[in-house]
């Protein structure tokens, strides 16, 4: 069917009505925004001849997304957390902010509320006999390039199966395992003993990884750490590190590596290192400092607002 009537009076019109940009009342923003993708969705319609079929697993598929709560996961699946940063680092060039440590995606897994400690935070509740521990620590500096004692360090991950507290389909773990806040102490280290995680993998009987499995895709992150970053007079740091090593390093499905968020993993077996962190066998360690941006004309320009669990 080679039939043409995106650009028909009638279709265009249609649309506005569909928008609501032919009467009063709403919120023009979406107005907009929903006449933008309506528009794009009729003509992708028309262009690739969308067939009924194809148009309905579509629906079908919405719905199964929203039912398994996935659309936080389809989202960086499909590059879109990613392309926010992307807009978010051209607007810091383009504003002369080259500074700090890079940003990378928050993913949906964030809790809020975690527990909140002094300077250094023990993350795993020893409950994960796969674990190997992890000393991670460092230093949170300004813009300035001073450290900042009392900033807010939040880290969340996952355990040696790729599960994260709160939402491991096994339910094993306890609330907050592995989620804590750390506030950097006088000298603006931060310190938290844990275990190595595991990468996650999208649930194999999920839509995410149905539609990647259609895109020829697999749905696996590398091993990684989340990290919120928080000082008066800064901007909001949202980024992760990835564990040296891991295989999927260069091939994360939610395209969160970034230069500079690869730091070593250094494995002590040394009796006398072992000792000074109050450990009995040998563990791996990571040090990260943290380097913040200042505000932008008194303000945090990017900060994101978005639903997040709080427990
Ligand atoms: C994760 O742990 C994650 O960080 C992202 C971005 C997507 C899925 C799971
Ligand atoms: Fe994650």
């Amino acid at each position: 069917m080679t039939t043409r009537i995106f650009n028909t009076p009638e279709v265009q019109d249609f649309l506005r009505l569909a928008s609501g940009l032919k009467q009063d009342g709403g919120n023009p923003r979406t107005k907009e925004i929903i006449h933008r993708i309506l528009s794009d969705l009729f003509k992708t319609i028309e262009d690739l001849n969308i067939t009924s079929d194809e148009y309905w697993a579509g629906v079908a598929y919405i719905n199964q997304l929203g039912t398994r709560s996935e659309a936080g996961l389809l989202s960086p699946g499909l590059g879109l957390d990613r392309y926010f940063d992307m807009r978010m680092d051209a607007e810091d060039a383009a504003l002369g902010v080259t500074d700090g440590t890079p940003r990378t995606i928050e993913g949906p897994l964030y809790v809020a509320g975690a527990p909140v400690e002094q300077g250094f935070a023990r993350l795993d509740d020893g409950s994960d006999k796969q674990g190997h521990t992890l000393i991670m620590h460092g230093t949170v500096y300004a813009a300035d390039g001073k450290p900042v004692s009392g900033a807010t360090v939040e880290v969340w991950h996952a355990n040696t199966k790729g599960f994260y507290s709160h939402f491991d389909p096994t339910g094993e773990q306890q609330p907050f395992n592995m989620r804590r806040t750390i506030v950097t102490d006088a000298d603006g280290r931060y310190k938290f003993q844990s275990i190595v995680p595991m990468g996650y993998g999208c649930p194999p009987d999920g839509p995410t990884q149905a539609l990647l499995n259609q895109l020829g895709r697999h749905g696996n992150r590398p091993a990684h750490i989340h990290f919120f970053v928080t000082a008066d007079g800064h901007r909001k740091l949202t980024t992760q590190i990835n564990i040296d090593g891991d295989p999927l390093v260069y091939d994360d499905f939610a395209y969160a590596t970034r230069d500079g968020l690869v730091p070593p993993l250094v494995e002590q077996t040394d009796e006398a290192r072992i000792k000074e962190e109050g450990l009995t066998g040998p563990f791996s360690e990571i040090v990260f400092d943290i380097k913040l941006s200042a505000l932008v004309n008194g303000v945090d320009n990017q900060i994101v607002d978005r639903p997040r669990l709080a427990a």
